[in-house]
């Protein structure tokens, strides 16, 4: 998969050269291009941005500067995304959508923001990763990139992004333990250490669905429930 990162700040983006990103960049899975909006600025100044018309605080990035950066990586089968408060908040199951694409160009923002003609002639899906403002959309399209990434056949080792919050029919993830045997007083759950395949993998489900239940009540409503999860949320809810 690749994605083309329209950006004035590509030293931000770090982050992704390390851990399983980084493991998948160097393998060739991804393909991370970090393109610098400052390099398609028209003068000798560099100058990318320019004052509101209007009147009003900071700078905005100006359409012709953002226009031939677009058009530097744009192709036929690209989705474009401009990371912004006013999206849609970004899910598990935007995430799932967006890793079926080949090619992701995503649009950073910076300072006030970019001037809206060229928001309208690029036409991009807004997607904001939630309902609070930061200087900038890098950050957002590190979320972006790092979840999405995570449904690349190959970028993880197989199975791993099917078993946990979210992704299991939109539960929560089971708590899970791992040695020592005791910690702190406490035992690891005993049906752990019992080696009953069938019967761990009923508590585990039971165990989401309690966690869902005690933490996140909201997403329990879009969750794919069988009726002995039905039963089972009913047997905690009716538990003094
Ligand atoms: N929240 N989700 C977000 C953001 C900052 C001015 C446009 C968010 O995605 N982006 O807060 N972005 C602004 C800063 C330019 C982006």
């Amino acid at each position: 998969m690749k994605f083309d990162i329209l950006t004035l700040f590509p030293e931000m983006f770090e982050p992704l050269t390390k851990s399983i990103i980084g493991r998948a960049t160097s393998k060739n899975i991804l393909e991370i291009n970090l393109i610098n909006i400052r390099d398609f600025s028209k003068n000798k100044h560099k100058q990318v941005d320019d004052t509101p018309y209007g009147g009003g605080a900071g700078m905005l990035l100006k359409p012709d500067v953002v226009w031939d950066a677009y058009s530097s990586v744009k192709s036929d089968d690209s989705k474009v995304i401009y990371l912004s408060p006013q999206g849609k908040t970004l899910n598990q199951n935007k995430v799932e959508e967006l890793a079926k694409y080949k090619h992701l160009i995503l649009l950073c923002g910076h300072y006030e923001g970019i001037d809206q003609r060229v928001i309208d002639k690029i036409n991009p899906e807004e997607i904001s990763i939630g309902d609070y403002v930061l200087t900038g959309g890098e950050i957002p399209a590190m979320v972006l990139v790092d979840s999405v990434s995570r449904y690349v056949s190959g970028v993880l080792k197989n199975g791993s992004e099917e078993d946990e919050s979210f992704s299991k029919d939109g539960l929560l993830e089971y708590p899970q333990y791992t040695k020592p045997e005791y910690f702190d007083g406490v035992r690891v759950p005993e049906i752990l250490l019992s080696g009953h395949h069938e019967n761990i993998a009923k508590w585990r489900r039971q165990e989401a669905l309690r966690v869902t239940y005690n933490k996140r009540k909201d997403i329990l409503e879009n969750a794919n429930l069988t009726e002995d999860d039905k039963k089972f949320l009913e047997s905690i809810k009716n538990k003094i």
